[in-house]
């Protein structure tokens, strides 16, 4: 038995959570309750988590969302010298910080999640064609910059050793690629050589909610 408990499936942000507990090697229980069904909207759920947003992390007597902080989190406290995501070193953190606050306001915030909202959701967030559009045009030109720092060779985006700032631009790929977006050669080639680790998979597999059934 584990004290950590995962609460969210199926997301972009959700499989974020599940991809760091398998990077670290952590054992844990999920309650894999789903967006847009109700679930997040529960008195049980208000209760862990007041803004009904999925994914959330329970730790003991510890509550953790936002699928960066979780990243971070499970890392500082769990990882070890072998598999840790987030450097510890001050300006490798600061680097860390760096791509991990651009990728999640300029690729996840806002670029695709606009898409999401006005062209996925358009129940919910009101149809903003335009809004999309423009949103598409300023993913390209920031995805652009990052295929422009890994055409120097790099594996990872702070170099040989693979991070949280990597799971965040993995799945912010996988989600471009789901909305039919052009990547550049490097982009792809990252984007592959991430999805292929083995937590990467087994992640994928627990973000499935039959996994848990
Ligand atoms: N910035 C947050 C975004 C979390 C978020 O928006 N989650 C969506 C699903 S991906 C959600 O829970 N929506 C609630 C609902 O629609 O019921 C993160 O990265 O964790």
């Amino acid at each position: 038995m584990t004290d950590l408990v995962l609460w969210g499936a199926t997301t972009t942000r959700t499989i974020r959570a599940h991809w760091a507990l398998h990077e670290l090697g952590l054992a844990y229980r999920c309650e894999p309750i789903l967006p847009r069904s109700g679930q997040t909207k529960t008195e049980r759920y208000t209760a862990v988590n007041p803004r009904q947003k999925v994914p959330t992390l329970v730790d003991g007597d510890f509550t953790i969302t936002e699928s960066a902080a979780i990243i971070t989190y499970l890392s500082t406290t769990y990882g070890t010298p072998d598999n840790i995501l987030v450097p510890a070193a001050p300006r490798e953190r600061a680097r860390y910080d760096e791509w991990a606050y651009f990728i999640m306001a300029e690729l996840d915030a806002t670029s695709l999640y606009v898409v999401r909202r006005h062209l996925g959701l358009p129940g919910i967030y009101g149809e903003a064609p335009l809004a999309v559009t423009a949103a598409l045009a300023y993913f390209q030109r920031q995805i652009g910059s990052v295929a422009r720092t890994l055409d120097d060779g790099r594996p990872w985006l702070m170099g040989d050793r693979f991070t949280g700032a990597d799971m965040l631009l993995t799945t912010c790929l996988t989600w471009a690629t789901r909305l039919e977006q052009p990547l550049a050669e490097s982009l792809l080639l990252f984007r592959d050589r991430a999805t292929a680790r083995p937590a990467y998979i087994a992640a994928s597999a627990a973000n499935e909610p039959g996994f848990w059934a």
